[in-house]
């Protein structure tokens, strides 16, 4: 098994994020994502209109900026993409075509992703995971997953999409560990300013709580 640079395998799958303090937001009993932003309306999706795209499954190892990797996972749902063709793109505006998405989750947690990421074929909007409805911990009841960008860009307990025709501001601008735009996990772009490599010492003191990391991931280059 090869990682990306800098990333070593953990035990199972950990629940993480920057909402570890509080416990997981609850399931509503009739969830929706509502999408909006730079568009000629609004829409608001339910699992049953989610339920008319083809079903999709997706097996990938999830990748924490901080340097731990979840191996072998399966994630069923819909691509991002799916969901943008039949919903998004006929509200487009005719002025500036869509550039940005903000996924937002019931927890306030945001990620801003660029849209050619997001219409990646990898890239789901996913209800199951390993066979099984998503758990509270990994995001239910619905989730966005990017496996090839850092885990930061797969918010959880997705409920609002906004759409941008050019970058929004970043909340986290002035933060020291402020992610990267794109976040590709096999270019190692962890910080927005400094390279990969040099903030991995840092990140991993945020892992400190991830207990048995195992050295798998070392395999793929010097520490
Ligand atoms: N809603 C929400 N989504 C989130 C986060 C969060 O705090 N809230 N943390 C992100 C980060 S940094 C990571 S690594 C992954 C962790 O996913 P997991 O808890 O399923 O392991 O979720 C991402 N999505
Ligand atoms: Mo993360």
């Amino acid at each position: 098994m090869t990682l990306p640079p800098g990333q070593r395998a953990a035990e199972g799958f950990p629940r993480f994020g920057t909402h570890l303090h509080h416990p997981p937001p609850p399931v509503p009993a009739d969830p929706v994502i509502e999408i909006g932003g730079d568009l000629t309306g609004t829409v608001t999706l339910t699992p049953a209109d989610l339920a008319k795209l083809p079903r999709q499954e997706r097996g990938a190892d999830f990748h924490c900026v901080a340097g731990w990797s979840a191996t072998g996972l399966l994630w069923e749902g819909v691509t991002f993409a799916a969901v943008y063709r039949t919903w998004i793109e006929p509200l487009q505006t005719t002025g500036a075509p869509i550039s940005h998405l903000t996924f937002q989750g019931l927890d306030g947690y945001r990620s801003t992703v660029l849209l050619e990421d997001a219409l990646a074929d990898d890239v789901l909007i996913a209800d199951r995971l390993d066979g099984q409805p998503i758990d509270a911990d990994h995001g239910a009841p619905l989730r966005l997953v990017s496996p090839s960008q850092y885990g930061f860009v797969s918010t959880k307990h997705l409920c609002r999409i906004e759409c941008h025709t050019s970058r929004p501001p970043d909340p986290d601008r002035w933060s020291p560990i402020a992610g990267h735009h794109r976040a590709r996990v096999w270019k190692e772009e962890r910080h927005r300013h400094l390279p990969g490599r040099a903030v991995r010492p840092v990140y991993r003191l945020l892992i400190a709580p991830i207990r048995r990391l195992s050295a798998r991931g070392s395999r793929t280059g010097p520490r």
